[in-house]
């Protein structure tokens, strides 16, 4: 054999070889691919996956809390009753709750505040309002609603937008006011619709309502309540959608739970009064019109007489956000409830809804 064949074999030897090793880096550059796609895949789907059983989780927190919360209003309301010498439906429920009202247990109702229920591994966080302490956004005249919305923080052009418009969705003519939007506005959007030219089903088709957007509407309460949670102080713009209401039972605005954006709407409550009001409720609760009398002075009393009431609250709004202790995913459930203290079935839902924005 000579050298140069020799050679020229190593040579082809070493060239296959080579062409070898290239096909099994590339295998094994695609396995490795496949392999890292796959792992990603995977760890996606876990995520997802861990999301999803979160959000069910949270969902049921949520739901759990919203359910605690009503069986203690139905306590409370009885409790109420029969301090008022109200008797209730059960003889063995009679006295029902009156040591927890003694140790301040219900507190959160009367202050409004979010009220805590604990489970295992998280919690809920449920707001309870009275909806008699709110504006009835069917009935609503304009000067009121001008006053709710500058008391919420909305000015200028932007609330008269807000307080024309409301009214043209709720009128049943096509002649929008100054400021007031109808048909040809919401037909000129993307995408169209119609005007209501009609009454509020829920408070959320304020929504749909020229100037109202989910900001104004809904507030930053969520960031409110975590402020309150961390024990800072609360400063955030709190939205619309908590002073308003479809479910009121009369335009009487109950002194006991009325917010003081809508307290500031009532003819003869000035900032001060409002103040000293919602002083007089901390430690307890207006049973009668003459405990308002004495407290405002006669001359401030008989401006607002018409328009107040203290009777005790009988529909209320729960809103009920879900949280786990090591999870960021959150869910928040608003209902509306009427109680019935004195039926078999204390309590009728009027409104539900899964899956609220809390922005
Ligand atoms: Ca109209
Ligand atoms: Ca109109």
């Amino acid at each position: 054999m000579l050298p140069s064949d020799h050679s020229s074999h190593h040579k082809a030897w070493a060239a296959q070889n080579g062409i070898a090793l290239i096909l099994v880096l590339w295998v094994l550059t695609l396995l490795t691919m496949i392999a890292l796609e796959f792992s990603y895949a995977m760890r996606t789907e876990l995520t997802l996956t861990r999301n999803l059983l979160d959000e069910t989780k949270v969902y049921y927190l949520a739901r759990a809390g919203l359910n605690k919360t009503v069986i203690e209003l139905i306590k409370y309301n009885r409790m109420r009753l029969y301090r008022r010498g109200i008797p209730v439906v059960n003889e063995d429920r009679k006295g029902a709750g009156i040591e927890d009202e003694d140790k301040g247990h219900w507190g959160w109702i009367k202050t409004q505040e979010p009220y805590e229920v604990p489970w295992e591994d998280g919690k809920a966080w449920v707001q309870v309002r009275d909806e008699d302490g709110k504006i009835n956004i069917n009935r609503a005249r304009q000067a009121e609603l001008v006053k709710l919305v500058t008391n919420s923080g909305v000015t200028g052009t932007e609330r008269d937008i807000i307080v024309d418009s409301i009214l043209d969705w709720r009128d049943t003519n096509n002649a929008h006011r100054l400021n007031g939007a109808e048909e040809d506005y919401y037909q000129a959007l993307s995408p169209p619709y119609d005007c209501k030219d009609g009454q509020f089903d829920t408070i959320e088709e304020l929504l749909f309502v020229r100037g109202v957007t989910p900001g104004v509407f809904y507030g930053s309460d969520y960031y409110r309540r975590k402020k309150i949670e961390k024990g800072e102080e609360e400063d955030a713009y709190k939205g619309l959608a908590h002073l308003i209401t479809i479910y009121s039972s009369s335009d009487k605005i109950n002194l006991n739970t009325a917010p003081q954006e809508v307290l500031e709407t009532i003819t003869g409550i000035t900032p001060e009064l409002a103040q000293l009001i919602m002083a007089y409720r901390k430690e307890k609760e207006f049973i009668h019109l003459t405990e308002v009398r004495d407290l405002v002075g006669e001359r401030n009393y008989s401006l607002m007489v018409q328009q107040i009431s203290v009777d005790p609250p009988t529909v209320y709004s729960l809103e009920s956000t879900g949280q786990l202790d090591n999870s960021p995913v959150q869910r928040t459930i608003r209902s509306v409830i009427r109680l019935n203290p004195f039926a078999q079935n204390p309590v009728n839902y009027l409104y539900w809804k899964d899956s609220v924005w809390a922005g």
